[in-house]
C-alpha cells in the first residue's frame, strides 16, 4: 500500500545479513583458499556435496546474539534489515516443515530467524526476508532428465523441460517454494517484505503465470507486504520489468554492488542498492583480498543513493560462530557516528 511504501522510502540506510552454514568454511576448503564469493562455496568443484552436507551438523554459533546484532544496526542508523532465510545452498535458518535441511537439525537447534525478528522488532528496525529461488538442495530444482545433484549447483545447466516427468519434478519444487513462502509469512508475521534472489534460474523465468498467481496469493495473505522486483520475469524472460518496461514488484531490486549514474537512470522507480564491504563477498570469508571499502566510501554511496531516491543496504557476513567481524563492527560505528550528526 502507499503507506507501506512511504515507510520504505523513508529508510535511507539498511543492513543486509548473509549468514548460513557457508560461514563455517569461510571461503576455505581442504586447506585451499577460494577466491569466489564465500556463500557460493558449495558450487565450487573442490567441495563435494557429501562434504558440504556435513556442515550443518556442525553449525553451533555459540557467539550469536541477535540482540547485539540489532543494537549494532540501530547504532549504525539502519532502519531495516534484510536477512538470508535461505541462500542458494538451500539451508534454512528457520525450522521449516518442508525440509530437514534446517536449523532444528543443527547442534544449535533453536529458531535463529525468530531470535533475529524478535530482536530487531524490539529495536524498531523493520525486517525483510531474503529468499533464494535457487535451491541446490532440493531434488526438484533443476528438474531436467539426467541432472545430477552436482549439476544442480550450476544454474546455467537448465534445459527447457521436454517430458511430463520433468515438469512433474519441477512442480514439486514450485509447491515446496510456495509452501515455504506461506510458512515464512505465517510464522514471522511482523516481517515487512520479501527480497528475492536466484530468479535468474531458467525454469523459474518461464513460470511467469504461476509466479504471478503466487504473488497475488502472498499479497492477499499479507496486505501491505513489500515485494522486490526480482521475484518475477515477464513472458520474454526479462527479470524485474514487463515488456513495456514497467516495474514488477514494489521497488527495483537490482542495483547490486552498483549505483545508478544519475537520477534519470532510475526512471522514477523506487530502488535499493545492496553493497558488500570487500569486493565480492556476502557470506563470511576469513581472508578478504582486494580493495576493502572505507566508511568514507560507504557514506558517499549512501548519500548518492538517498539523493537519487533509493535506499542503501550495507552487507554484513557474521562468522560461523555468529560474531560480526571487527572490521565490520568498526565500519558500523563510523557510519553511525556520521549518521548521528547528519541524518
Ligand atoms: C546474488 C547472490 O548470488 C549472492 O550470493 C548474494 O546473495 C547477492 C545479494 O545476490 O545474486
Amino acid at each position: 500500500t502507499d503507506a507501506d511504501m512511504a515507510r520504505w522510502r523513508g529508510y535511507g540506510l539498511g543492513q543486509f545479513i548473509h549468514w548460513g552454514v557457508y560461514a563455517i568454511p569461510g571461503g576455505h576448503w581442504d586447506g585451499k583458499y577460494y577466491g569466489g564469493a564465500a556463500e557460493w562455496i558449495r558450487s565450487w568443484e573442490g567441495m563435494p556435496n557429501a562434504e558440504y552436507d556435513k556442515l550443518y551438523k556442525q553449525f553451533n554459533p555459540v557467539n550469536f546474539s541477535a540482540a547485539a546484532w540489532a543494537k549494532q544496526a540501530k547504532n549504525m542508523g539502519a532502519k531495516y534489515v534484510i536477512i538470508t532465510t535461505k541462500h542458494h545452498d538451500g539451508f534454512c535458518i528457520w525450522p521449516s516443515k518442508y525440509t530437514d535441511y534446517n536449523i532444528k537439525n543443527t547442534p544449535y537447534k533453536k529458531d535463529i530467524l525468530k531470535e533475529i525478528v524478535t530482536a530487531y522488532d524490539k529495536e524498531g528496525i523493520d525486517v525483510y526476508l531474503y529468499f533464494s529461488i535457487i535451491d541446490w538442495n532440493h531434488p526438484g530444482y533443476q528438474a531436467g532428465t539426467g541432472i545430477t545433484p552436482e549439476d544442480r549447483l550450476n544454474w546455467s545447466n537448465y534445459k527447457p523441460f521436454k517430458t511430463d516427468e520433468e515438469k512433474t519434478r519441477y512442480a514439486t519444487f514450485k509447491e515446496f517454494t510456495r509452501n515455504q513462502l506461506i510458512e515464512l509469512l505465517t510464522d514471522y508475521p511482523t516481517a515487512k517484505g520479501l527480497w528475492f534472489d536466484g530468479t535468474w534460474d531458467g525454469a523459474w523465468m518461464k513460470e511467469f503465470a504461476w509466479v504471478d498467481q503466487l504473488e497475488k496469493e502472498l499479497r492477499a495473505m499479507r496486505p501491505g507486504l513489500i515485494i522486490g522486483s526480482r521475484f518475477r520475469a515477464d513472458e520474454n524472460g526479462k527479470r524485474g520489468f514487463d515488456s513495456n518496461g514497467v516495474l514488477m514488484g514494489d521497488y527495483e531490486q537490482g542495483w547490486e554492488r552498483d549505483l545508478p549514474n544519475s537520477i534519470e537512470d532510475v526512471h522514477g522507480n523506487d530502488w535499493d542498492c545492496v553493497m558488500t564491504v570487500p569486493e565480492n563477498q556476502w557470506g563470511y570469508h576469513s581472508d578478504w583480498r582486494g580493495y576493502v571499502k572505507t566508511s568514507d566510501d560507504l557514506i558517499e554511496m549512501l548519500v548518492k543513493s538517498v539523493s537519487m531516491n533509493g535506499n542503501f543496504v550495507l552487507n554484513f557476513g557474521p562468522d560461523g560462530k555468529g560474531a560480526i567481524r571487527p572490521e565490520e563492527t568498526k565500519l558500523a560505528k563510523e557510519i553511525g557516528d556520521w549518521m548521528k550528526i547528519n541524518n
